[in-house]
C-alpha cells in the first residue's frame, strides 16, 4: 500500500490521534511517495545524461560555461487587461473591427514559436519560455499575441524534448492571461506532415481553444481554400477564437517575369478568404520574399479590396524585412510579427527592439519600451547560448533566397537533413535542386508540407547526381521518393493550375492521381470506441488531448510516453542538465512542483563493471544516493 511507510510515521498517527478521515484530511501522504518516484526518475534521467549524453545532442562542447539568464523587475505586479480581455468582451467580429479601426501599429511576438523554430531546430523548452512571457506580458499588455504553439512545436516538444505540447499550452495560458495566444494551424494538416480526416482536425480545434488558443492562424501548403475550410468552419462555429487566414507568398509580383503569383492572384485569393468568414487576413511570407515596394503595393490594393484587419508575417533571411515592414506600416498594414532582438533577424522574424525604436514618433508608433525591450532580449540572449548545437551556421542574410524560395523554417533545417545524408558539403547544389525542383513540380506555394516534399526532391536530385534536364529525360525509370509520389496523387490537395501533367506521369508511373480533398478517403474517427482503446493501451490516465497527439504522431506518442514511464516529467529539468547532464560536484535546485524543490549534485561516477554499469553518485538534500546507468558507449 503506496502511503502506509508514509502514515506510519506521521505524528498524529504516531500519537494515535487519528479520525476516521485522516487519509483523506492528509493528501502528503500520497504525496511523498509520488515525490519519492519523482525524485528516482529525475535522477535516472540526469545519471543517464550524465553517463551517456542527450541522444539529440550531436556534440558538446566540454569547456563551455553559461550565464544566468536574467529578466528585468516587471513594471507591474500583475497582469493588466489586455487584448484578451478585448476580445473576451468584443467577441471575434467586434475585436477585428477594433483592430481595424484604431491606428497604432500591433505586434505578434514570435519569440517563442517561429524564431526558435527557424534559429534553434524548434528547440526551445518550455521552462525557458514561461518565466518570459510571464514577466512580459506584465511589462507590455499592449501587445497583439503571443505567438506560442502550433507548427513544429507539437511534433517537436514529444520527440525531442519529452514535453507534453498541451502541457506547454496550459503552462503558457496561466502565465500569460491577457494576451492573445496564437498558434499556427497547417489547415487539413492540422499538426502534421499529410491530410488528416476532418472530424480530428475539429476536435483538435475544440480542445486547442479550451486550453488557450485564441488566435487560430490557418493556412494550407498550396494556398487552397478547399483545404483549410474545415479548419475555419470549425473555429468560426465551435470557438471564440479568431480565424486568421493565411494566404502563402512566392515569387514577386513586381517581377513579370514570374507572372504566376501576381498582384491579381493574391487579391483573388484575400477576397475569397475574406468571403470564408475568416476574421484577420494574414500574409504569410515564409520564405521572406515579400520586397518592401511589393509590400506597398500589395497591402495597398488589399486595403482597398477587402474589409477584414490584415496580419503581415515574413523571415528576414534576406535582412531587409523590416523595410518591408516600413512599407507595409505607411500602406495601412494592422499587425506585423517580429522576434525579439536576440532571437531575431537571418531565417528569424525582424528585430522587434529595432523596429519599435525606428518608428518613435510616427503616428502609429505604440510606445514600447526599448530599453524594456533590450533587457528582454538579453534574457534571450543567455537563453538561447543553451541550445548552441542546435544552431544553423547561417551567418549572414542572402539575397539567395529569391531564387530558391526556401522558407526560413526549413532552410535552419536543411543542413541537418543534407548531414544526415552524408550531402553536407553540396549545399549549394542543394539550393540550386530546389529551385529546379519547384520549377519541375510547376512552381508552387512553398511551406510545410508542400516545402517538405520539393526539400525530398531536391535532395534525390543531388544524392543521385540529376540535374532537371537528367529528370525530365530519364524521369520513366527512376523511382521518385514517396513523398513526391503521394502529392503528385493529389495527397496533399492541388495548386493552382494543378500539377504538370507530363512530370505526374513520370512520377506516378500509371498510378491513378486523385483531384478531390486529400482526406476524402479517410475514416473519420471514431472518437468513443478509438478513445478507450487508447487508453487501454497506454493508461486510463491519458487524456483526450493525448489522444490527439496520438493520433497525429503515434509512434512519437508512444516513444514519448515510454520515456515519461521511465524519467517521468522531464520538462522540469533546466536545459543546461537536460541536455549536458552535470559535471562532478555540480549541482541543480530542480523546482518538481509549485513550491517543492529538490536540490541534486553530482559526486562522481564508476567506471564500467563487466556488464557496462555505472554507478553513479548523487547527493540528494544532503544525503548520498547512488544509481547504476548502462554506459551504451
Ligand atoms: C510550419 O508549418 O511549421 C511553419 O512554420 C510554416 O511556415
Ligand atoms: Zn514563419
Amino acid at each position: 500500500i503506496p502511503f502506509l511507510e508514509n502514515l506510519i510515521v506521521h505524528p498524529d498517527f504516531q500519537a494515535g490521534g487519528i479520525t476516521v478521515n485522516f487519509i483523506g484530511d492528509n493528501p502528503s501522504l500520497m504525496q511523498i511517495k509520488r515525490k519519492s518516484d519523482y525524485v528516482t526518475k529525475s535522477l535516472a534521467y540526469i545519471g543517464n545524461t550524465i553517463v551517456n549524453g542527450n541522444p539529440d545532442v550531436k556534440f558538446v562542447l566540454p569547456e563551455k560555461t553559461f550565464l544566468t539568464p536574467k529578466l528585468p523587475v516587471a513594471s507591474s505586479t500583475i497582469h493588466a487587461d489586455g487584448t484578451k480581455q478585448l476580445l473576451d468582451k468584443l467577441k471575434p467580429k467586434a475585436f477585428a473591427k477594433w483592430i481595424s479601426d484604431q491606428n497604432q501599429i500591433l505586434y505578434t511576438d514570435c519569440t517563442m514559436r517561429d524564431a526558435h523554430q527557424s534559429l534553434l531546430a524548434t528547440r526551445v523548452r518550455t521552462i525557458d519560455m514561461l518565466p518570459y512571457g510571464e514577466s512580459f506580458t506584465k511589462d507590455f499588455p499592449q501587445m497583439f499575441s503571443m505567438e506560442v504553439w502550433g507548427g513544429a512545436t507539437f511534433d517537436v516538444a514529444m520527440r525531442f524534448l519529452n514535453e507534453s505540447p498541451w502541457d506547454r499550452l496550459e503552462q503558457m495560458r496561466k502565465a500569460m492571461p491577457n494576451v492573445l495566444l496564437q498558434m499556427l494551424l497547417r489547415g487539413s494538416n492540422g499538426v502534421g506532415y499529410t491530410a488528416y480526416p476532418d472530424n480530428l482536425v475539429e476536435k483538435f480545434i475544440q480542445v486547442s481553444a479550451q486550453k488557450g488558443i485564441d488566435v487560430f492562424r490557418i493556412f494550407d501548403s498550396l494556398n487552397s481554400i478547399a483545404n483549410m475550410k474545415t479548419s475555419i468552419n470549425a473555429v468560426l462555429r465551435d470557438t471564440d477564437s479568431i480565424a486568421e487566414v493565411c494566404m502563402g507568398y512566392s515569387g514577386d509580383i513586381l517581377n513579370g517575369e514570374r507572372p504566376k503569383f501576381n498582384l491579381n492572384y493574391y487579391l483573388d485569393l484575400a477576397k475569397r478568404i475574406e468571403d470564408t468568414g475568416a476574421h484577420i487576413l494574414c500574409i504569410k511570407d515564409m520564405a521572406g520574399l515579400l520586397k518592401p515596394y511589393a509590400a506597398e503595393k500589395l497591402i495597398t490594393e488589399l486595403k482597398k479590396s477587402i474589409a477584414i484587419p490584415i496580419h503581415l508575417h515574413t523571415h528576414d533571411t534576406a535582412g531587409i524585412q523590416s523595410a518591408t515592414y516600413l512599407k507595409a506600416v505607411e500602406a495601412g498594414v494592422d499587425i506585423i510579427d517580429v522576434a525579439l532582438a536576440s532571437m531575431s533577424g537571418l531565417t528569424s522574424q525582424p528585430n522587434f527592439n529595432v523596429f519599435a525604436e525606428a518608428i518613435k514618433g510616427t503616428d502609429r508608433d505604440a510606445g514600447f519600451d526599448v530599453e524594456k525591450l533590450n533587457q528582454y532580449s538579453n534574457y534571450w540572449e543567455d537563453i538561447r547560448e543553451y541550445y548552441y548545437p542546435f544552431e544553423s551556421d547561417l551567418k549572414s542574410s542572402t539575397a539567395e533566397v529569391y531564387k530558391h524560395e526556401i522558407p526560413g523554417g526549413q532552410y535552419s533545417n536543411l543542413k541537418p537533413q543534407a548531414y544526415s545524408l552524408g550531402l553536407e558539403s553540396r549545399m549549394t547544389e542543394i539550393k540550386q535542386a530546389y529551385e529546379d525542383s519547384n520549377s519541375l513540380l510547376g512552381d508552387i506555394i512553398k511551406v510545410t508540407p508542400s516545402s517538405k516534399v520539393v526539400g525530398d526532391l531536391a535532395m534525390f536530385m543531388v544524392s543521385g547526381n540529376l540535374s532537371k534536364q537528367d529528370v525530365l529525360e530519364r524521369g520513366n525509370s527512376l523511382s521518385f521518393p514517396d513523398s513526391v509520389k503521394g502529392m503528385l496523387k493529389g495527397e496533399l490537395g492541388q495548386p493552382d493550375g494543378g500539377w504538370p501533367e507530363d512530370f505526374q506521369k513520370m512520377v506516378l508511373k500509371g498510378d491513378k492521381p486523385f483531384t478531390d480533398l486529400p482526406n476524402a478517403h479517410l475514416t473519420p474517427i471514431d472518437f468513443d470506441k478509438e478513445f478507450e482503446v487508447f487508453q487501454n493501451k497506454f493508461s486510463t490516465s491519458c487524456t483526450l488531448a493525448d489522444f490527439l497527439s496520438y493520433k497525429f504522431y503515434p509512434k512519437v506518442f508512444e516513444q514519448y510516453f515510454k520515456t515519461c514511464e521511465k524519467y517521468g516529467d522531464v520538462s522540469v529539468i533546466p536545459s543546461t542538465v537536460f541536455f549536458y547532464g552535470l559535471k562532478p560536484n555540480e549541482e541543480v535546485i530542480v523546482n518538481i512542483s509549485q513550491g517543492k524543490s529538490i536540490i541534486i549534485k553530482f559526486l562522481y561516477k564508476s567506471e564500467p563493471d563487466v556488464h557496462g554499469m555505472r554507478t553513479v553518485y548523487f547527493k540528494l538534500n544532503g544525503q548520498t544516493k547512488a544509481i547504476e546507468i548502462k554506459d551504451e558507449s
